[in-house]
């Protein structure tokens, strides 16, 4: 071998190990960044080297991806979930939380339809009334989940997109907003893309800030669930008893509701209360602490699901409102 193709073919090894090594570190040289970089330039009007400095500033963080891995909603049973969100520590600080912003609850009940419980459990569920809003740099989460996490690369490159949208729309720097290790930000731990369409000014000092700013927080998640169809006054979620010979195969089989009462009383099911018969309904299943429980969600009860696509997490905000009334 003559000594310049030995160099050559170091050379060769050295380049194609190189890249992984470096993409491990950030993303100056990622393929999908630097598609995300033209996107934004073709798509958007930012400026290159703007979003070229971004990208080669995101970290990579393993920590982000492991965690994306063992969501408590996806990894625990009820009776093991509702221990962390239902307690009477939560409970107790979350009446501290309707007292001292009773006047902007009753304002957001108002003019939202959304009751006050259910916007502090909400906001107690998602970070402890404020208290733990993330300690991620959102810039990192969104990168590392939309260039690096295949299953949902699609969904996180779109809100690292909505991201910088809102970072110019709002005069934040990108490099320092901070949040969950999902991109979620705040009080009410909103992604990008709903910080943009449901975030409201709810002070009036003209910028909706829901990082920093309880008011436009608890008026912002109002708004959020009044757009996802939250239906003013009406139930939530009732218990059911189900009878031998129950039809099981339709429980969690959808968050929405799409069976009447009437309709489930011939698969086996029975609401404990009365609901009405031509309520629509999904059943649905938990496993408490004794056992399986029955449940049936209706159309708020869904809306909740909007905020996030789990029952237990439904579940856990509809327990908790009642602990605070
Ligand atoms: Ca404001």
């Amino acid at each position: 071998m003559s000594k310049r193709f030995k160099g050559l073919l170091v050379a060769v090894i050295a380049a194609s190990f190189s890249l992984p090594v470096l993409a491990d570190d950030n993303y100056a040289d990622h393929p999908k960044a630097q598609a995300f970089v033209e996107k934004m330039v073709s798509e958007h009007g930012f400026e290159r080297a703007y979003v070229q400095k971004l990208v080669a500033t995101a970290e990579r963080k393993q920590s982000i991806l492991d965690a994306m891995s063992r969501p408590a909603e996806k990894t625990k049973e009820w009776k093991d979930y509702r221990k962390i969100f239902v307690t009477d520590t939560r409970a107790e600080q979350g009446r501290a939380f309707m007292k001292t912003y009773a006047e902007t609850l009753d304002r957001a009940e108002r003019d939202f339809g959304v009751p006050r419980e259910i916007i502090t459990a909400i906001i107690g569920v998602e970070t402890l009334y404020g208290k733990r809003k993330g300690n991620y740099k959102v810039l990192d989460a969104l990168a590392t989940l939309g260039f690096d996490y295949p299953p949902r690369a699609k969904f996180f490159s779109s809100e690292l997109e909505e991201y910088l949208l809102l970072v110019k729309e709002q005069k934040f720097d990108a490099t320092e907003v901070k949040g969950s290790y999902a991109g979620a930000m705040g009080y009410g731990q909103f992604i990008s893309s709903s910080y943009r369409h449901y975030a409201v000014d709810f002070d009036g000092d003209g910028v909706a800030d829901i990082l920093d700013n309880p008011v436009d927080a608890i008026g912002s998640v109002a708004n959020y669930f009044k757009a996802h169809g939250w239906r003013k006054g009406e139930t939530i979620t009732v218990s059911a008893r189900v009878s031998e010979g129950y039809n099981d195969s339709i429980a969690n089989e959808k968050l929405k509701p799409s069976y009447t009462v009437q309709q489930l009383r011939e698969q086996g099911y029975r609401p404990a209360t009365n609901i009405g018969e031509d309520t629509m309904v999904a059943p649905f299943r938990l496993m408490g602490s004794d056992g399986a429980q029955h449940w049936l969600g209706l159309q708020n009860f869904y809306v909740i699901t909007r905020y996030n696509h789990s029952r237990l997490y439904a579940m856990a905000v509809y327990q908790l409102s009642e602990e605070l009334k």
